[in-house]
């Protein structure tokens, strides 16, 4: 008999892993009572200050003679390649659903990849302390989704701890322990391997699904044991890139590494490998025994990036410095993608795609503090691709490089498929904003008592014009949203320049559907207007698109004087002032240069 179990805890946001997960940890002693904090495995800094799960985190339990692993996974939709990952290191999921929202369409989404997995699923309502708990209309939504009777359904409160033990208990006997690999019988032929069927293997094998990167330790491999086991000295490989090493150290998590003398097959734990170069390993890799000729497990597909932005450091002294940081990034974040590029302004620096705006805005923040850097971060941009009169296919990645008008011949988009749970009264609130935002509905189903399900395919351009916020403030609240990339489709974009004083400024450009040219032009005009300080001569605002200026507006000058608002005071001080004053209008005639401050480049980009 095996005491092995390998689960994880997928959910829509908010509707209490983090939580769960703490209590499984008390319960099972693994954390110290005097130890234990709110959401304990969100370990980042950043995770805790936001509230949110960022990085999936592996914790080893001991329930009685059983050996538990739990991987606690982000819920947000822009970190769902780090849940796709969790999924393939284990055989279970509890599929959680918050008794106060319901099943939500993130729900939906990571049950699918659960499935796909071939995992089996607990179904568990958290939060039943609450006053606004629904259980027995959550137990239906879960049962009907799930196809199973309302009875299989477990229930729990994370706040209280109530159900948690049982939920546990559940887990032991509805999860099957780990497939190992079958004892070789001498003069078989050998079989062909099977991922999680237990394959007959001489080896070591096991799946890298995460990376975490140390000073002191380089890079340390999170994995899951398929065959085989692994100790401290053991020599070993990455099956894709070739490269040996040595185990510096094996542990399992407790979640912080805790050395152990073995890893075995069907277990989850990490190794340490003393590399300090990144680059040289994949997430979806498979480790073996040196020099042998164990298969690499079926590993994973990249994911592919929904926004771009490009990465610059304040300094170009920091350029190096911020390709190092990326590098070791990048380990810990899989999803990220960069390469490097240059622009005329900003030197050398990194095109970076991600999953989201709020994936993003994690990167630019995990550079900022990891890695102590100054950056500047350009619009992000999706992707377009364009043919241009010449017969040449592009990838564009963020507005400025958008191609003049006149030389256009084609241009394609990415669009996205998104299912949206929402209460039927806000239909008619929600069919407006759809139609806003050229999407075409696929599906109209009920879905439990007084909710529909649409499914949705719409430009990703559109989905990225603020609409999640919109349909939420559509619906008070109410509608969850989670979409998938789908296939490009020819496009009807132009690119809308803003013109200050006669000079286009690069990073107000963006690319707009042709038919909202004037809106949007009119729209960034005014919002400009309201927002550019005045400068010491009469400034004029425009907006420029297919080849003609489409919205025009003047900002008057500054008063005279600038000493005006100081009362009495050191006279030496004004006389200054007026000197620079005088020298900088001079300057600025010159150059025809306006003095536009950070934070309107910050105000601009954001929002609508
Ligand atoms: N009343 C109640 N609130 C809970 C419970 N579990 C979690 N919460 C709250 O729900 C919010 C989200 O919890 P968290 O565990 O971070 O959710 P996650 O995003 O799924 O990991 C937090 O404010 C928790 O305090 C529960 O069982 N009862
Ligand atoms: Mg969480």
């Amino acid at each position: 008999m095996n005491h092995v179990r390998n689960f994880c805890i997928i959910s829509h946001v908010d509707h209490g892993k983090s939580t769960l997960a703490d209590r499984f940890l008390e319960v099972t002693h693994t954390i110290e009572k005097r130890k234990m904090r709110e959401q304990v495995l969100d370990s980042m800094d950043l995770e805790r200050e936001r509230g949110i799960t960022i990085k999936m985190q592996p914790v080893r339990m001991k329930y009685g003679e059983y050996q538990l692993n739990l991987i606690d996974t982000p819920g947000h939709i822009d970190f769902s390649y780090e849940v796709s990952r969790a999924l393939t290191a284990v055989e279970g999921a509890i599929l959680l659903v918050d008794a106060t929202q319901g099943v939500q369409a993130q729900t939906l989404t990571t049950l699918r990849s659960a499935r796909e997995h071939g995992l089996v699923i607990i179904p568990v309502i958290s939060k039943i302390d609450s006053p606004l708990a629904q259980v027995e209309d959550t137990k239906l939504q879960l049962s009907k989704l799930l196809g199973v009777s309302a009875d299989t359904v477990l229930t729990c409160s994370g706040r209280t701890g109530e159900g948690v033990e049982d939920l546990l208990k559940a887990v032991i006997e509805r999860v099957p322990p780990p497939k190992l690999p079958q004892k070789k019988v001498l003069g078989s032929a050998s079989p062909q391997p099977d991922y999680f069927s237990g394959q007959v293997l001489a080896g070591t094998q096991a799946l890298i699904f995460d990376f975490q990167y140390s000073d002191h330790q380089g890079v340390i491999v999170y994995l899951r044991m398929f065959a085989g086991s692994v100790k401290k000295g053991d020599a070993l490989e990455f099956v894709m890139s070739g490269r040996r090493f040595s185990a510096l150290e094996v542990g399992t998590f407790s979640p912080t590494p805790k050395v152990a003398a073995l890893l075995n097959a069907g277990e989850i734990g990490y190794i340490v490998t003393g590399i300090k170069e990144p680059g040289f390993a994949r997430v979806g890799d498979t480790i073996r025994t040196a020099k042998s000729a164990t298969p690499p497990l079926p590993g994973y597909g990249e994911p592919r990036p929904v926004v771009w932005a490009s990465i610059y450091p304040e300094s170009q002294d920091d350029f190096t410095a911020l390709r190092q940081a990326l590098g070791r990034l990048r380990l810990s974040d899989s999803s990220l993608s960069f390469e490097e590029e240059s622009s005329g302004i900003l030197g050398r620096g990194f095109r970076c795609g991600m999953l989201g705006m709020l994936h993003l805005e994690i990167v630019t923040e995990r550079l900022r503090r990891e890695a102590h850097l100054r950056l500047v971060v350009t619009t992000p941009s999706i992707e377009y691709e364009v043919e241009t009169k010449d017969g040449k296919r592009v990838s564009v990645y963020s507005a400025p490089q958008f191609p003049e008008h006149g030389i256009i011949a084609k241009v394609w988009e990415p669009f996205v498929e998104v299912e949206i749970l929402l209460p039927a009264d806000y239909l008619g609130n929600t069919v407006t904003l759809l139609f806003e935002h050229e999407a075409e509905t696929l599906s109209t189903e009920n879905f439990s008592e007084g909710r529909i399900k649409l499914t949705v395919v719409m430009p990703l351009r559109e989905l990225m014009r603020n609409f999640f916020d919109k349909i939420k403030s559509a619906t008070s609240g109410y509608a969850s949203v989670s979409y998938q990339m789908r296939e490009l489709r020819l496009a009807d974009v132009a690119r809308l320049d803003i013109l200050v004083a006669d000079e286009l400024v690069p990073a107000f450009s963006r690319i707009v559907a042709k038919h909202r040219v004037d809106e949007e032009a009119v729209a960034a005009m005014e919002k400009l207007y309201g927002i550019l300080p005045r400068q010491m001569f009469s400034t004029k605002i425009q907006g420029q698109a297919l080849g003609r200026i489409v919205s025009s507006r003047t900002l008057s000058a500054m008063s005279k004087n600038v000493t005006q608002h100081m009362y009495g005071g050191d006279i030496t001080r004004k006389m200054k002032l007026r000197e620079k004053q005088k020298k900088g209008k001079v300057k600025m005639k010159e150059r025809g240069k306006v003095n536009i401050p950070e934070e309107v480049f910050l105000k601009m980009v954001k929002g609508e």
